[in-house]
């Protein structure tokens, strides 16, 4: 197959000429295509067949152990100008970013196939959807977009018909960390990735595309590319909204899009709409709209069972890979907390010794299409996306967030989106647990200055009476002990209930500098058992630790210089403001609506 697009033709000429292949192989997507991929894995053991019994069409990969996570250290953004890139991005010139790696892709495919994979991020009929090519010497990254993405001749037709995509180059190479670079190209819708064949590093078409390619095009063409979950909730009397919600890598996206109401939300139903990626557009009524570019999952497989998240645990049991799970002596895979069988072969092929730390990598994966997930909602396929009633915000910290709280519009709410901190997981490479700032969830995301990006943001509020509202939750509040104070999972529902209250403006809050809590009472916490004093603490504002809080956030906005927009400069003051005379008063909290 070739393609009767010249500039793609072109292109994959020129790609071969400097990468030497042995043979071109265009991918078409289909389910026999997949087999044959599977085969020859099997065959080579770049991947093992799981016990077919109870894991029937399952695989595990085991990655080199130097290349388990992202490598937001070798991740660029290769722009003229510096500033374009801005303080959270690491930046290179891209004359030069383009002869480094070109050396690398030298005669790197020699012997190798090299595989075109053009694709399409979002629904094939969405005018939304934005389409590209992935060239890759590797089967494994061809099999993984084959279940996470609309992939094939379908999508070929698209582009042909379009007349551009997005251009992402990838090679393994031979896995040298020394010799790992990934490169972004906004100015020219290009992507280089070497030396990696992890998840974010090779898939091209998530991260590198439809975050730091699409956030620079969403930025010119007035939408917004999110790491963002999109989740329906269906009342008891059948309506169903929609809530976009970013959270940190590992932080719970893939958990929430999927959660199950336990048995005392009697008559609620969730939906998956996505679990990582949302691009967001106003309609013609100002209407924020939401679709998931992706059809499938990449998710963190530690802590998925039973109890925490019944239809992943479910929905993994068939037609998934597996990449850095541990064995059971039965062959099927095995991972921390899935309280299920014991491992017998750790991720790195050995036999099981706990004092050689986990039995799964902690940043271990699952691959598995949207459409074995049972609560995969029909509007997923939407070319128009979903209505956005509410936009969340989150992070993991242990201490100061509360619960949940409510920005008191959409500049405030931006500034809460600015000022997210995490606690730093595994999903990337380098320490683990420690507070760093995550602005939208998008530090190592966003393909462009975040000045520039929060000014994006803050824009929207010029063109929208009718935008959703902000709010802020975290799940991962702890005790002394380092006990969670909150159950989290599927007991979240009640959390988005009182934020979709909120939007309908049934629930009652209570005002503080930070923004809206929920009033006593206005939070359903009924069967609960929560500790003494967790829910006061889960709910309440310590003003001293937040003026210390924002005034590592004004020092962090510092950094950005005359391009941080004034509205945002001007809302920081207010809330240290605010914050300042709650710490000097014993003004009594104030009810801002009644139920
Ligand atoms: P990426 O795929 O890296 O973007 O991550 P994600 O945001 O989709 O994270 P995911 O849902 O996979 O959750 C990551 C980890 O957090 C898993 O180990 C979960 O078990 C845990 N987790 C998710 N939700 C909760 C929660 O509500 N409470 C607690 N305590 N842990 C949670
Ligand atoms: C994340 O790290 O946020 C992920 C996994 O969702 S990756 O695809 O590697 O980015
Ligand atoms: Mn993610």
């Amino acid at each position: 197959m070739t393609t009767r697009l010249d500039s793609l033709q072109q292109w994959i000429d020129d790609v071969a000429a400097l990468t030497q292949p042995e043979r071109i192989h265009w991918c078409t997507g289909t389910d026999e295509e997949y087999r044959l991929l599977i085969d020859a894995m099997l065959a080579d053991g770049t991947l093992h067949a799981l016990n077919p019994e109870t894991y029937p069409n399952c695989y595990l990969h085991r990655s080199d152990p130097s290349d388990v996570a992202r490598v937001e250290h070798l991740t660029y953004v290769c722009t003229d100008d510096p500033d374009d890139a801005g303080p959270n991005n690491n930046w290179l010139a891209p004359a030069e970013a383009h002869a480094r790696i070109d050396a690398l892709f030298e005669g790197a495919m020699r012997g190798r196939t090299l595989y075109v994979i053009p694709y399409c991020m979002g629904p094939l009929a969405s005018p939304y959807s934005r389409c590209g090519v992935e060239i890759t010497d590797s089967p494994y990254v061809v099999a993984n977009m084959k279940l996470m993405t609309r992939m094939g001749t379908a999508a070929l037709r698209r582009i042909e018909r379009e007349g551009r995509f997005v251009r992402g180059l990838h090679s393994t190479g031979d896995l040298d960390p020394d010799k790992r670079l990934i490169l972004h190209f906004p100015g020219e819708s290009t992507i280089k990735s070497f030396g990696s064949g992890y998840g974010g590093n090779a898939l091209l078409g998530k991260k590198c595309h439809a975050l730091r390619i699409a956030s620079n095009q969403g930025r010119h063409e007035g939408w917004l590319a999110e790491h963002m979950l999109i989740v329906g909730i269906e009342s008891p009397d059948g309506e169903t909204r929609y809530i976009a919600c970013a959270l940190p890598s590992a932080c719970g996206k893939t958990n929430l899009a999927m959660l199950i109401p336990p048995a005392s939300q009697k008559g609620w139903k969730v939906w998956t709409l996505g679990d990582d990626i949302a691009w967001m557009h106003l309609d013609d009524d100002g209407r924020l709209r939401a679709i998931n570019p992706e059809s499938g999952y990449f998710g963190v497989v530690p802590g998925t069972n039973a109890k925490t998240n019944r239809n992943a645990y479910d929905m993994i049991r068939h037609d998934t890979i597996f990449t850095n799970v541990a064995l059971t002596a039965d062959n099927e895979p095995w991972w921390e907390d899935r309280r299920e069988g014991e491992p017998a072969i750790d991720w790195l092929g050995r036999p099981y010794d706990p004092d050689q730390g986990p039995a799964a990598h902690p940043n271990s994966r699952f691959t598995v299409a949207a459409s074995n997930n049972p609560g995969y909602s029909t509007l997923a396929e939407a070319p128009e996306g979903v209505p956005i009633s509410a936009i969340v915000f989150g992070g993991r910290r242990k201490d100061l967030a509360p619960l949940v709280y409510e920005a008191r519009d959409w500049r405030h709410g931006v500034l809460v989106g600015a000022s997210v901190a995490s606690e730093t997981t595994a999903a990337s490479t380098g320490d683990v647990g420690v507070v760093r700032r995550d602005p939208m969830a998008m530090q190592p995301f966003c393909g462009y200055n975040f000045a520039d990006y929060w000014a994006h943001w803050l824009s929207f509020a010029d063109r929208s009476a009718t935008l959703p509202k902000i709010f802020h939750v975290n799940w991962f509040r702890r005790d002394e002990d380092g006990r969670f104070l909150w159950p989290g999972f599927g007991e979240n529902l009640r959390v988005l209930r009182w934020i979709l209250d909120r939007c309908d403006e049934r629930a009652a809050a209570i005002d503080s500098p930070i923004g809206r809590l929920p009033a006593p009472g206005s939070l359903d916490t009924q069967g609960l058992e929560l500790d003494d004093g967790a829910l006061d603490a889960l709910t309440s504002v310590q003003p001293a630790a937040w003026l210390a809080e924002m005034s590592e956030v004004a020092k962090y906005l510092a950094q950005y210089g005359s391009r941080l927009p004034d509205a945002l400069r001007a809302e920081l003051a207010r809330v240290t403001r605010e914050l300042d005379i709650a710490a000097t008063s014993a003004t009594p909290r104030r009810q801002v609506s009644a139920l």
